[in-house]
């Protein structure tokens, strides 16, 4: 196996491209991707500020990598989720990082601040936890992005995860989600702009980037991810993609092209009818957000039976 661009052994082919990489081209065309997503869909200039929501993970430390290497200004910022010895190694990986190349990593500790971590909201809603835990970060990123005056919040959702995403949002014809679904999601009252630079960019792809790059970042799952729905979606997406490459980007690109904007007109009426959560501010279509009526039911007191 030859490297595409300069001929040199390749360390990693990657199918859908129908190419294969050295170790310093793989990192470039890795860089292209991003640089591509960001310009393709002007998702922020090199004058604005952005800050990256780093989970410890492979693609979040990825991002910021990447960004940085790209020459924009990007900052960090980890939330302590309260998911036990998960959540302390997370924060370790996303701070060594901070540390190692003297960035800037803000920090929020949901069971510090606000009193309960996941597995407390989980219980509460009697659901599986991704649903409490992406409603908490959704919220917190975009409180913290607007109070340290960001302007546009990174995540690092990848080709695989926003497919698998499409993939739900389709299977159920949710066309809500359909609506919002996008690389960017513009700024509105009270909500920052969203972007997601990696999606031009696979799951395994991301790990290889760390790997080459040398950025330590947790490995396990989180174990809480088993109720998961996406996590069947990518099983079955990954099958698709083996017996026919490029798929899963035909999908997505196909969508955010040609399918988005059939859709994005509700969700644009939807956001114009909010009002201030009476309890923090963040827009809300009710008079309590979604946030702070979870934390209600998170840290109400355990009514406990009066025995017999
Ligand atoms: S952290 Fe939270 Fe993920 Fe864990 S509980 Fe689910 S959503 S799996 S990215
Ligand atoms: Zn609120």
């Amino acid at each position: 196996m030859k490297c595409r661009r300069c001929k040199a052994p390749a360390v990693i082919d990657v199918r859908r491209h129908n190419a294969a990489f050295c170790q310093d081209c793989f990192l470039h065309h890795c860089r292209e991707q991003v640089r591509r997503s960001v310009e393709d869909h002007r998702m922020f200039s090199p004058q604005e500020r952005v800050l990256v929501a780093v989970s410890g993970g492979k693609d979040s430390l990825a991002l910021w990598d990447l960004l940085r290497t790209l020459g924009y200004q990007a900052d960090g910022l980890y939330i302590g989720l309260g998911i036990g010895e998960y959540s302390d190694t997370s924060g370790t990986f996303a701070r060594d990082y901070a540390a190692a190349n003297g960035l800037t990593l803000h920090e929020v500790d949901l069971r510090g601040e606000f009193g309960f971590g996941v597995p407390e909201a989980a219980a509460a809603t009697r659901r599986a936890p991704c649903g409490a835990c992406g409603l908490s970060k959704r919220h917190l990123f975009n409180s913290a992005a607007l109070e340290h005056g960001y302007d546009v919040l990174a995540t690092g959702h990848n080709l695989d995860d926003e497919a698998a995403v499409l993939l739900g949002n389709v299977l159920r014809w949710e066309t809500g989600y359909l609506g919002r679904q996008h690389p960017v999601l513009p700024a509105a009252p009270g909500f920052v702009r969203k972007v997601k630079p990696l999606i031009r960019l696979g799951e395994r792809e991301m790990a290889a980037y760390c790997v080459l790059q040398g950025i330590d970042y947790i490995v396990e799952e989180c174990p809480m991810a088993a109720g998961n729905r996406h996590l069947g979606l990518k099983e079955v997406l990954n099958s698709l993609e083996d017996r026919s490459p490029g798929t899963k980007a035909a999908f997505l690109f196909g969508f955010v092209e040609r399918g988005h904007e059939r859709f994005a007109e509700a969700t644009e009426s939807d956001r114009s009818a909010l009002r201030p959560c009476t309890s923090c501010g963040a827009p809300t279509p009710a008079e309590i957000c979604a946030f702070c009526s979870l934390r209600a039911r998170a840290t109400a007191p355990v009514a406990v039976r009066p025995s017999r």
